[in-house]
């Protein structure tokens, strides 16, 4: 059959982004899905939902993740596979994630409609915890999946307010009983909005990443001596925000220093007792740093722990590290990323061969299974943030770029 017309319902995938953008809408135009909140759980319920209409054979496993399987002529072969994150940051965006879960939905619903049975499988997931926001670290769901990061640390890890993942997994109702253990996967592919400034800077529409840069999270305790903030003399004081506010220039630092390619980011920190008249005896910060050399990010690390460890010294504030979490640098199956790149090309759309400073789950399914990525075009190059926005044109056209990508390697032996 020949697929060259075959295309995605763009109008359809736009009101399934609309539905779900209504779900945890925050004032300034974006969403907070947070994982395991009642608006994650809101969202997984319609998700399902719409698999169930689709007939698909769903699967939800121990860490949560939903799976949907669109059966194949040969369902003896390894699937592909495709799929991205429904929960978002506190006040992020209504595309990223959602737009990776939509598009492949999108996609099958096509197939569905028209009546297309691919050789493969094809399975679309949802990842938990992709964020990494409420509970550190990201990508947890598609590490404990693919084997590299144990369910039982995953379990405990805990929010700011004291929940466990797995309290807050069972209370919203989706701690499945499948364990989270990889099968084998012919192919996946994640569609993504970009997160940066590349495709519309290049006046181009789809990007295709070689792959995902290393992330390394840290985190910093620093314990000082809280006081009255009149009667205390400058001199002798133990001040952790002072302290703190001299690590997170180092941070900020760092890429110059080390002269590299990279980035190096403090984006989370409390300060206690946080009154503005007493001095500050407990901060917790944490730092994010990226590369595609992790060596390079590491050597970063061991040089700016150095100069924690200094400053924390010469004002008397014993320091706690955590060295939280390590993604090495994810370079996808070439082949995968070039079928991209032609697909597009045939499609009659721009393309761009590029690299993700942003994290996903394809860092975890690049481990197990040829990955490649699909971009589509941040406005401004925005992310992470209530204006986060992407043209439903370009939607529609990474869609189909995806359709495409999915029917051709569901066809392959
Ligand atoms: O951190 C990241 O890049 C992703 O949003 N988890
Ligand atoms: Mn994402
Ligand atoms: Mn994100």
């Amino acid at each position: 059959m020949d697929f060259k017309n075959l295309h995605i319902n763009g109008k359809r995938l736009q009101s399934t982004l609309e539905e779900m953008a209504k779900i945890g809408a925050t004032p300034g135009g974006g969403v907070q899905r947070l994982t395991l909140t009642d608006e994650d759980k809101q969202a997984r319920d319609l998700f399902v939902k719409w698999l169930k209409e689709l007939e698909l054979d769903i699967t939800i496993d121990e860490m949560g993740n939903i799976f949907g399987k669109r059966a194949g002529k040969n369902n003896d072969l390894p699937p592909v596979m495709s799929g991205s994150h429904i929960d978002s940051q506190p006040k992020g965006g209504r595309f990223d994630g959602i737009l990776g879960v939509m598009g492949p939905l999108e996609a099958l619903r096509t197939l569905h409609e028209n009546n297309i049975q691919t050789e493969r499988p094809i399975v679309i997931v949802d990842w938990t915890n992709e964020e990494g926001s409420r509970f550190a670290p990201a990508m947890v769901s598609s590490g404990v999946w693919a084997g590299a990061l144990e369910r039982d640390y995953a379990y405990g890890r805990t929010d700011i307010n004291g929940l466990t993942f797995l309290d807050e997994l069972e209370r919203i109702g989706y701690r499945g009983k499948a364990p989270a253990k990889k099968w084998p996967v012919h192919a996946y592919y994640e569609y993504h909005i970009e997160q940066g400034p590349m495709l519309e800077r290049e006046g181009l529409i789809i990007g295709a990443p070689k792959g995902i840069l290393c992330l390394h999270w840290y985190d910093i305790y620093l314990e000082g001596e809280a006081n009255q903030v009149g009667p205390t003399p400058m001199e002798g004081r133990h001040d952790a925000l002072c302290a703190t506010a001299e690590m997170i220039l180092k941070v900020n630092q760092l890429p110059d220093k080390m002269g590299g390619n990279m980035v190096a980011t403090v984006g989370e920190i409390q300060n206690y007792p946080n009154s503005r008249n007493i001095i500050p005896d407990k901060v917790h910060f944490t730092v994010d740093i990226r590369s595609w050399d992790d060596d390079l990010a590491i050597r970063a690390w061991e040089d700016v722990k150095a100069d924690f460890e200094a400053i924390a010294h010469s004002r008397g504030c014993p320091i706690k590290i955590e060295e939280t979490w390590r993604v090495e640098h994810s370079p996808f199956d070439e082949k995968l990323v070039q079928r991209v790149l032609k697909t597009a090309e045939n499609l009659g759309y721009s393309n761009l061969h590029m690299v993700s400073g942003a994290g996903h789950d394809a860092s975890y399914m690049n481990q197990i299974a040829p990955t490649a990525m699909i971009f589509v075009p941040s406005i401004g190059g925005r992310s992470h943030v209530e204006v986060e926005a992407t043209t439903w044109e370009d939607c529609e056209v990474g869609g189909n770029v995806l359709l495409h990508c999915l029917i051709q390697s569901a066809n392959e032996n």
